[in-house]
């Protein structure tokens, strides 16, 4: 058997030396090759390799089985939620304590100062001139008239002759001068009873007076009344004489 082996192997070389040859007298005509050798045996082992890269990622273990940890800490708080619908509208409470009499008393007293307050405005629309002082209405429909008679005429209408008890009102006085275009207003206050002590009408001392520079002078010893002049300033002056009638009429 080994010997056939051989023999098949020489043939075979034999063969693949003519095809050589065949193929080379095609071209040109070199020298001729010489047979194949023997394959030689197989080489010593060779040495060991290097340690190889890291290997795949192994299973996920098994849970523990340790205590159960502290709870955290609380998270910060929510964003604020919208505006919720509105509720029912609650039952009616309970039927309250009838009006105490001091609230009956409180409005009575009201509306009192109302109506007296109301009739004091409706007195003042029927004159052709009126000022609101704050506490008081300076009222004239232009008459011109002695003090008696002036003095009668406002009593008439509710209200008295007026007289200046303040800076406010002395000017809001100066002021009607230029709607009665006037030289004169009488005041309410004289000194018949006691010759250089002028007192009001309810013949009390006056607690405000304007008088202009030298004045009172009782002039020719015959002036026991007064009047407020255009200027601002008072003067005392003949009671007979005539002059603008300007009345106050005061609200409780
Ligand atoms: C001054 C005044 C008098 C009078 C006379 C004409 O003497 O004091 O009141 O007005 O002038
Ligand atoms: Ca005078």
């Amino acid at each position: 058997m080994q010997l056939f082996k051989c023999y098949l192997c020489a043939a075979l070389l034999l063969m693949q030396f003519e095809l050589h040859l065949l193929a080379a007298s095609e071209s040109s005509c070199p020298a001729l090759a010489g047979m194949p050798g023997i394959p030689g045996h197989n080489g010593s082992p060779g040495r060991d390799g290097r340690d190889g890269g890291p290997g795949p990622k192994g299973e996920m273990g098994d849970p523990g089985v340790g205590a159960q940890g502290p709870p955290g800490k609380m998270g910060p708080a929510g964003p604020v939620g919208a505006i919720g619908t509105k509720g029912q509208k609650g039952n009616p409470g309970p039927p309250g304590a009838s009006a105490d009499s001091s609230l009956i008393k409180n409005l009575q007293s009201d509306i009192s100062h109302l109506t007296n307050r109301l009739n004091v405005i409706e007195k003042v629309l029927r004159f052709r001139v009126f000022k609101s002082t704050g506490e008081k209405f300076y009222v004239s429909n232009g008459l011109v008239a002695n003090f008696d008679d002036g003095s009668r005429f406002c009593t008439n209408v509710g209200g008295k002759i007026v007289l200046p008890t303040n800076e406010d009102e002395n000017k809001v006085l100066s002021s009607i001068h230029v709607d009665l275009k006037s030289n004169y207003i009488w005041i309410g206050t004289t000194d018949i009873v006691k010759e250089g002590t002028f007192v009001n009408l309810d013949k009390q001392p006056l607690t405000f007076t304007k008088w202009k520079t030298n004045e009172p002078n009782n002039y020719n010893g015959a002036e026991d009344c007064a009047a407020h002049h255009s200027d601002g300033v008072w003067n005392d002056i003949r009671c007979d004489s005539k002059w603008n009638v300007v009345c106050e009429l005061q609200h409780k």
